[in-house]
């Protein structure tokens, strides 16, 4: 018999699934933001969680937990817009599940089965943060990280990040690829595949890495190219968004959403991180680069696009927004999926237009304090004489 457990429970979580997601009252002009989580672990099916079976689960106790769903690459197919969430167990391992919704800012609601990935890679241990690019080969590639324990130094908490491939064509079916091999960097995270050719070859946005968590040596955001994407090997890596002093990527950078084409250039939605007394600062920037050659960053606004904010600061990893995903409607709306703290998941609402117009005419950073004060002088002055206040 089902536990009547289950059917309380299920009404609660109906209840959150079916609730219309409004604008909140947060404003910048630049993008909206939702005032719920789009995906929390609220979400999870109940039967991937519960036995729901009264005589071996009496007092109705979840047996496979599930701690956060977060960081997801993101598609539209069918006219859905899909999530490839990654899903975090109570175990610590993280898996893909595809979650759709027929509006892309409410109803998120998990297909019956996660991601099943062809086993391939026995030292695998955890995988999570796929990227899915639409190529124009005409497959869907999902690059995600692969991580495998470091056992060649005697520290169990040692680990490999390299890049894992699969490809598909409804989210169902999945080919698993030979992972990415980068010859000059040891590790790789945040890969992302660029949905077209560049000089007939696959390209690929790279995180050259000396260390699992120290990008060390790492100058940036990396771009290389390769000739067959089934046994992917790139041999130069050049930098494209570069980490630089007292800014938001001082620590670290990463590629994050598939590039988006506009009239002026590539749009990147990318993250970066500073080091600061509570830890690791994660943040999204944007930044573009020449339609012609995607590896040359042609505007780069200062700062950060989208920070923590409020109850965004809070969760497993706190302080922390981490964008892999956005979808560009027909329309030129652009839905930017973005987990906060490593715990849930969040959209914010833009359009082409207005990405392009933020990046492009947001001045850049000046690099130095006396430098930005000037900046935001010559905008006070020009705001004040069309104030009529000298
Ligand atoms: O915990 C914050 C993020 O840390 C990693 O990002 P990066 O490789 O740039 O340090 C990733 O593991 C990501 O999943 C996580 O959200």
């Amino acid at each position: 018999m089902i536990h009547p457990k289950y059917y309380e429970e299920l009404k609660k979580q109906e209840e959150i699934i079916k609730r219309k997601n409004e604008p909140s009252e947060f404003y910048n002009g630049i993008y909206t933001k939702y005032k719920y989580p789009v995906i929390t672990r609220d979400y999870i099916p109940l039967f991937w969680k519960y036995d729901l079976d009264a005589d071996t689960n009496p007092d109705f106790m979840e047996r496979l937990g599930v701690n956060a769903t977060m960081n997801s690459g993101a598609i539209k197919l069918n006219d859905k817009y899909c999530l490839v969430v990654r899903v975090e167990g109570n175990d610590r391992k993280s898996f893909f599940a595809v979650a759709e919704s027929p509006n892309g800012i409410d109803n998120f609601r998990f297909r019956d089965y996660p991601v099943v990935l062809p086993d391939t890679c026995a030292e695998e241990t955890n995988v999570y943060d796929m990227r899915l690019t639409q190529h124009e080969d005409g497959w869907i590639y999902g690059v995600f990280c692969s991580e495998s324990n470091d056992t060649s130094v005697n520290d169990l908490s040692a680990a490999v990040a390299a890049a894992g491939i699969v490809r598909t064509k409804d989210l169902v079916t999945w080919e698993r690829l030979d992972n990415l091999v980068t010859l000059n960097s040891p590790q790789q995270r945040n890969v992302v595949l660029h949905p077209e050719f560049v000089d007939g070859k696959y390209a690929f946005y790279t995180r050259p890495m000396d260390d699992f968590i120290d990008t060390g040596s790492g100058g940036g955001i990396g771009f290389g190219l390769c000739d067959d994407i089934e046994h992917a090997v790139i041999d130069e890596e050049i930098i494209t968004s570069q980490r630089k002093y007292h800014t938001i990527t001082e620590a670290k950078n990463g590629a994050g959403a598939v590039p988006i084409k506009s009239e002026k250039g590539w749009l990147h939605i990318a993250h970066g991180v500073r080091n600061t007394a509570a830890g690791l600062r994660y943040v999204l920037y944007a930044f573009a680069t020449d339609l012609n050659d995607p590896s040359k960053v042609i505007a780069e606004p200062s700062g950060m696009l989208l920070g923590p904010r409020e109850e965004e600061r809070v969760g497993d990893v706190s302080n922390v927004v981490f964008t892999n995903g956005a979808i560009v409607d027909d329309n030129g709306d652009v839905f930017i999926y973005y987990a906060s703290s490593d715990t849930r998941m969040h959209v914010a609402k833009t359009t082409v237009k207005k990405l392009e117009d933020y990046i492009f005419n947001t001045p850049q950073d000046p690099l130095r304090s006396p430098d930005c004060v000037k900046q935001r002088c010559e905008l006070i002055e020009k705001n004040l004489k069309l104030l009529n206040r000298k």
